[in-house]
């Protein structure tokens, strides 16, 4: 059996990324390649204990590198236990958010200089490269209208919605930044369509970019 493919799906918040996934996945299966969903950061029980440790705000305080250094630290967890053993048992594998979530938070918002990033990124996925990024590309007033009528009464904003728009529409550049300087890797979708129409846009990056042939 050979080696499976692992693709990240890259935005803002509230771009459809999680939904797209399991579209994708569902597709793939019946395209006879099974594939596994998971999110970063999270995705194994380690990183997921991290996951909540961040996302609650507890890393703030310490500045962009501490948390790019506990981000890197669920991802290391998350490629050992899951994405590797994944990929080499020949499944396919797709990821909510990946290392352009730490380069465009961490590195463009926060501030960290790019060469220690690009360092910290080397040996945190220690040749685990995404063959496919997709980057679900939105107006971010809509993505946080979106997230915001999904959360449940009571429920706080999290450690990066809670950022403003300015700091949003910031992030939504970097990421066509990183698109531009990387064609070969990432395609950018345009996030407002539905997401049937959403899936079918990205289905079709698929079988350009990865020369998928269905079985089904
Ligand atoms: N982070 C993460 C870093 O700072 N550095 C890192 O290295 C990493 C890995 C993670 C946070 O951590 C930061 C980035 C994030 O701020 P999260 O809760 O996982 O936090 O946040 P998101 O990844 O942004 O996840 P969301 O669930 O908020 O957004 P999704 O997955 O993009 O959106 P989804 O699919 O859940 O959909 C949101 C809502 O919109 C609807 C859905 O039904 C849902 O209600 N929807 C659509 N509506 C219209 N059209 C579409 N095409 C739609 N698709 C979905």
């Amino acid at each position: 059996m050979g080696k499976g493919r692992f693709i990240t799906l890259e935005g803002g918040e509230g771009a459809g990324k999680s939904t797209l996934a399991r579209a994708l996945a569902a597709r793939l299966g019946e395209a006879g390649c099974p594939t596994r969903t998971t999110r970063e950061p999270g995705g194994s029980p380690k990183a997921e204990a991290i996951r909540e440790m961040i996302l609650a705000g507890q890393a703030k305080d310490y500045g962009a590198f501490a948390e790019a250094l506990m981000f890197s630290a669920a991802r290391i967890d998350h490629i050992d236990s899951l994405i590797r053993p994944t990929l080499d048992g020949g499944e396919w594998v797709i990821c909510d958010r990946f290392i352009d979530s730490t380069r465009v938070y961490q590195g463009v918002l926060g501030q960290i200089d790019r060469t220690l990033l690009a360092e910290l990124e080397a040996v945190t996925i220690a040749g685990v490269m995404p063959d496919l990024t997709l980057i679900l590309d939105l107006d971010p007033e809509i993505g946080l209208a979106r997230a915001a009528k999904r959360r449940r009464p009571g429920e706080a904003v999290d450690r990066f919605e809670g950022e403003t728009l300015a700091f949003h529409r910031k992030l939504r550049q970097a990421y066509l930044d990183i698109a531009a300087g990387e064609p070969g890797r990432c395609v950018v979708l345009d996030a407002t369509l539905p997401p049937d129409e959403l899936a079918e846009a990205a289905w079709k990056a698929l079988g350009e970019r990865l020369q998928i042939r269905p079985e089904a």
